[in-house]
């Protein structure tokens, strides 16, 4: 019976859309150590924050678990204490474990279905990089989509093949989901992006690569807001 409870409420939430705003976000920050010119996750996270950055995905693929559970431990308490929405790439168990809000999977990992079971009402954002991959993200239950590679990028190894550009501008025609751009964006061709259909803009190497991070978010949110 209470169980019954609980998954009727999580479909309200659902319908009624009270769980989507977390996307109502022009940057998607995500950590990469090694682009971040010798500064640590944490320290990015704590950039990211100050710059106003309102959602933050841990990922990281050299760390072991432990590592990664620690830096996701305190990435959680900076992201709660400031209000800002935090998902894990990958490892669900850490997500659950630090209580992130949410998880990011890619075509390769468990099914969505298969993590829908265990992690309840977390959001679950998944990969997507063609249009049947964008349909079948929605048909099972995605809460968002990352839509990529939009241009080349080396900071993702073996990078999946994308119509880029075009590919995003049919997911913001026809998918009634949050989606967000992601692959080679940067200040240089964001304004493309967005002429294109973007409106969520994950960034990498050009957010952690920049030695300052206020300044470049400022600087970015200022052209985004020229048209
Ligand atoms: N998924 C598709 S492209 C990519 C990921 C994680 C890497 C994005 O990094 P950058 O530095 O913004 O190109
Ligand atoms: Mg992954």
């Amino acid at each position: 019976m209470y169980e019954g409870l609980r998954y009727k409420s999580y479909d309200l939430e659902k319908n009624f859309g009270l769980n989507k705003a977390f996307l109502n976000t022009d940057i998607y920050g995500i950590t990469g150590e090694e682009f971040s010119l010798g500064r640590t996750n944490i320290q990015i996270v704590e950039e990211m924050i100050k710059a106003g950055i309102k959602i933050i995905q841990y990922r990281e693929k050299e760390k072991s678990k432990f590592e990664k559970y620690n830096e996701c431990k305190a990435i959680r308490k900076l992201t709660k204490d400031s209000g800002v929405t935090f998902i894990v790439n990958d490892d669900v168990d850490i997500a659950l474990a630090v209580k992130a809000d949410g998880i990011h999977i890619g075509q390769e990992d468990i099914p969505i279905e298969e993590v829908k079971k265990i992690t309840g009402n977390m959001i679950i954002g998944l990969s997507t990089h063609n249009i049947e991959q964008a349909k079948a993200a929605v048909e099972k239950g995605a809460d968002y989509i990352g839509v990529g590679p939009i241009f080349n990028t080396t900071t993702k190894k073996n990078v999946e093949k994308s119509e880029g550009l075009k590919y995003l501008k049919w997911v913001s025609e026809n998918i009634p989901i949050p989606y967000v751009a992601i692959g080679g964006i940067k200040e240089s061709n964001i304004l493309e992006v967005k002429r294109h259909g973007g409106k969520c803009f994950a960034m990498i190497s050009e957010i952690v690569g920049s030695p300052n991070i206020v300044e470049k978010v400022k600087s970015i949110r200022r052209l985004l807001n020229t048209i």
